[in-house]
């Protein structure tokens, strides 16, 4: 029998990923199991930054720890992979530095809501500059399957063997009483859905925070016997109910209950940043100086020498 040689053809043209724009493709393949939900909603926030027109060069991307938190390496844009619970508060220096930047933070539900959760409350209380994306799989996926401020009661967990009989967080719930000022739900099947929150968001200013519904495919689905976390996210998708009405009381989430979900705030509300100049030109009149003349000068005394850098006057200091 002759065996005949197969020779790769090296003149085909591998096509490049349809998001490479915004992804790291040097740093592919990704550490996401196999139908986890994180993937999807980076690919619906690649469709975002697409439907905006915004460059990559327009936006920063923040993330803590954690499996969700792998996000900011992955994406193509100044992105800074912070410490636990700490994507937040890293990001409202961004903001406040750098008004003129969209700022996004990217995280999972225990990051953000539980070592970061005092950071959350005050960031949306304060209607930081900022968009929050959180990806709720309802539990600590990275480090194994604990409890996590979302677990559902009766849902098991390595820390909870037979179930959790603690009350979770609702976390849009918690963004509404915070004052967010964009408050949407979805589960990781609303592709198309997601996709238009995260553009309509992108484009406000403000604290705005969009909760995914998510499947943990290899940690929660399996310690709760839920199947595949393709199987997950059709059973989230297909017992969500959309109502952009709802009232707070209807926002809790069981374990395996209906998801309410839906556009829930949208409204304006004066920016931290806006909110602080208002303060100041009405207190301190002409005395007050924004920093708006085009050099900032960053007093390094302490190390010697005086710097001045650009600064970009923007509408929040301006109007
Ligand atoms: C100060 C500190 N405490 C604890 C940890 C361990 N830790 C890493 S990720 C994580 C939880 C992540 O959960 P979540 O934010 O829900 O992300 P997921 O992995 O589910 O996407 C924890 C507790 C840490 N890295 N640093
Ligand atoms: S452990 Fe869970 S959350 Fe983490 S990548 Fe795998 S499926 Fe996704």
């Amino acid at each position: 029998m002759t065996v005949t040689e197969v020779k790769p053809d090296t003149t085909r043209k591998i096509p490049e990923h349809p998001k490479s724009l915004l992804l790291r493709m040097d740093r592919m393949p990704h550490i996401w199991c196999s139908r986890c939900g994180i993937g999807i909603t980076v690919g619906c926030f690649a469709s975002a930054m697409e439907k905006t027109g915004l460059s990559p060069d327009d936006i920063t991307v923040t993330s803590g720890i954690g499996c969700t938190g792998r996000v900011a390496g992955y994406v193509k844009a100044d992105s800074f992979h912070t410490t636990h619970g700490r994507a937040i508060p890293f990001t409202v220096g961004l903001a406040l530095t750098r008004p003129d930047l969209k700022h996004v933070v990217f995280s999972g539900d225990g990051d953000l809501i539980s070592i970061g959760g005092n950071h959350f409350i005050h960031a949306a209380r304060r209607n930081q500059n900022m968009l929050v994306i959180c990806v709720n799989n309802f539990t600590y996926a990275m480090t194994g399957g604990q409890l996590a401020p979302t677990t559902p009661v009766t849902a098991r967990a390595t820390t909870a063997p037979y179930g959790s009989f603690e009350r979770p967080f609702s976390l849009p719930t918690l963004a509404i009483s915070a004052g967010a000022s964009y408050v949407a739900r979805w589960t990781s099947l609303h592709i198309r859905r997601i996709t238009d929150s995260m553009t309509e968001a992108l484009q406000r200013r403000g604290f705005r925070f969009i909760e995914i519904i998510a499947p943990c495919s290899t940690i929660y689905a399996r310690r709760n016997k839920l199947g595949t976390g393709l199987d997950l996210m059709k059973y989230y998708y297909e017992n969500s109910v959309i109502d952009h009405n709802a009232s707070v009381d209807d926002l809790d989430i069981g374990f395996q209950s209906k998801i309410v979900v839906g556009k829930f705030v949208d409204k304006d509300r004066p920016s931290y940043g806006k909110s602080m100049h208002e303060h100041f030109r009405k207190v301190l009149g002409n005395k007050y100086q924004p920093p708006v003349s085009g050099k900032m000068e960053i007093d390094k005394s302490w190390s010697g020498c005086t710097e001045s850098q650009d600064t970009t006057v923007t509408d929040e200091v301006q109007s």
